[in-house]
């Protein structure tokens, strides 16, 4: 029975193992995930002094098994494997392996095998008191397989709800009352940026710049300002006819509603420009009729010119657009820069008592926040009772364009516009140098618009105003 040490051949076999464990290892997760696991294993001892016999036999409670290693330790430090049979032995500290023989490796479920070793001791020979097989602890019982989920299918991905546009919201406005309505007949108020004139600034309307103010501003309105003087329309209609066309197309892809502003200021008799004025809007109107987010100004800022000459105007130009486009909301220009007169020493009820002759129209008032203050916001408080409104240009500087803005006045006018539900667009979404102007000089060379660096001091304080929630109602 007794068997010499023989250190050497089972290093040599520890090697051989080491090499048959690593495809073993490698395969047992796999297994050992789906099947039920469980072993017995008992350990009997014959020592004598510094020597001894175990007889280990291992069960296997669990699914049948094609090849098995049982491991465990030897609780002294002095026990030493020497020589073992039936099975590939190793030990390497205190812990002991043995791998199945070709011929013993399998083990149907409660089968068992009987393997065993001689080994020296120094101190003490106590048995080890746990025993895994196949890298399961032995305690007698069986583990079920771990139970495998059912093969989930990811939850269905409903898409965030895309964010709707204003056109979306709003379709088709309509003048209703005093105010302007969307589709659901509630009154809304739009707010957004007017451009500089585009025969200077068409550089700032690039993809970059109207998506920022779409999405960034999240501006409902883009007001094309196209002067007709000034190297303007009168220069060239057939060239900025297309351009006026392509914003409102860059504006419609956007969701945004597009103002398209025939920008008259000097002279201000808008009948100077009368005839232009049919050819354009004739042009305008025939090539954006099908859009529900086109809003027609028809003259920009009358000035030195009576009430009596502005509605003739107006009804002569309004029917050449409902003539393509039936339901578009027209805007006309009033008195004095668009001041209702007031500018001029009139007020609001020199329209009131002698209405343009159209429906689905509104009135123009024009304000520049540091020159334009409370007498201006009261006639606008008591114009808003009684005639449908709209800012369609407005700056937080003075009437010049330039200066500093004067954020206490334009705080107080857009909270009563805001209240009265009056759409508003801010003059002007470019760079130009100068007070009004929301991008700082050199910015439309560049591709840049959400950096809160491009923004002046209006541009800050407009955009802030303008990206608050619209709630507009929807139903
Ligand atoms: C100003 C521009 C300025 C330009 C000038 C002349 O800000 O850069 O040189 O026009 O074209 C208006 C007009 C609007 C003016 C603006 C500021 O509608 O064209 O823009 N303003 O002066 N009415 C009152 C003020």
């Amino acid at each position: 029975m007794k068997h010499p040490p023989s250190r050497p051949r089972l290093l040599v076999a520890a090697g051989a193992i080491g090499a048959l464990t690593l495809g073993t290892l490698a395969a047992l997760p796999a297994t050992s995930a789906m099947a039920a696991t469980g072993c017995s294993v008992t350990y009997t001892t014959n020592s004598w002094s510094g020597g001894f016999t175990a007889n280990v036999t291992i069960t296997n409670l669990g699914d049948a098994i094609t090849n098995w290693t049982l491991g465990f330790s030897f609780p002294d430090g002095g026990q030493q494997l020497t020589h073992g049979w039936s099975a590939i032995w190793s030990q390497s500290g205190n812990a002991v392996t043995a791998h199945s023989e070709s011929w013993n490796g399998t083990l149907a479920t409660g089968g068992s095998t009987s393997i065993g070793f001689n080994g020296s001791f120094t101190g003490s020979n106590p048995s080890p008191t746990s025993f895994t097989l196949n890298g399961t602890v032995c305690t007698g019982s069986t583990t079920p397989p771990p139970t495998t989920p059912p093969p989930t299918t990811p939850p269905p991905t409903t898409p965030p709800p895309a964010p709707q546009t204003p056109v979306e919201i709003n379709g088709q406005l309509r003048v209703c009352g005093v105010n302007l309505c969307n589709q659901y007949g509630r009154p809304i108020q739009l707010r957004g940026m007017s451009t500089h004139g585009i025969q200077w600034f068409g550089n700032c309307y690039n993809n970059a710049a109207l998506d920022a103010l779409a999405t960034d501003w999240r501006a409902d309105l883009l007001r094309i300002a196209m002067y007709v003087q000034e190297q303007g329309y009168e220069t060239d209609p057939a060239g900025f006819t297309n351009r006026v066309n392509n914003l409102v197309e860059e504006a419609t892809r956007r969701g945004m509603y597009a103002m398209i502003d025939f920008h008259t200021l000097t002279p201000g008799d808008p009948m100077y420009n009368l005839e232009r004025a049919k050819t354009f809007f004739a042009a305008v109107s025939a090539r954006h009729a099908a859009k529900n987010n086109v809003i027609y100004e028809i003259t920009n800022e009358p000035n030195g010119v009576s009430w009596s000459t502005i509605k003739n105007y107006a009804e002569q130009v309004i029917p050449v657009i409902r003539a393509n486009d039936p339901d578009a909301v027209i805007i006309v220009g009033t008195r004095a820069w668009s001041s209702l007169g007031v500018s001029e020493g009139s007020n609001h009820t020199e329209i009131v008592n002698n209405p343009v002759n159209a429906s689905n129209i509104m009135y123009a008032f024009h304000f520049y926040a540091a020159s334009h203050r409370d007498n201006y916001r009261a006639e606008v408080e008591q114009a808003a009772a009684r005639l449908p409104l709209f800012v369609t240009e407005f700056g937080t500087v003075d009437y010049t364009g330039d200066g500093a803005a004067d954020l206490a006045s334009s705080t107080q006018w857009l909270d009563l516009l805001d209240r009265l539900k009056i759409g508003y667009a801010n003059w002007t979404f470019s760079d130009k140098a100068e007070g009004s102007a929301a991008l700082r000089p050199g910015t439309c060379n560049g591709s840049n618009y959400t950096d809160p660096s491009v923004l002046t001091t209006s541009g800050a304080f407009m955009r802030d105003r303008i990206r608050t929630p619209d709630n507009f109602p929807t139903s």
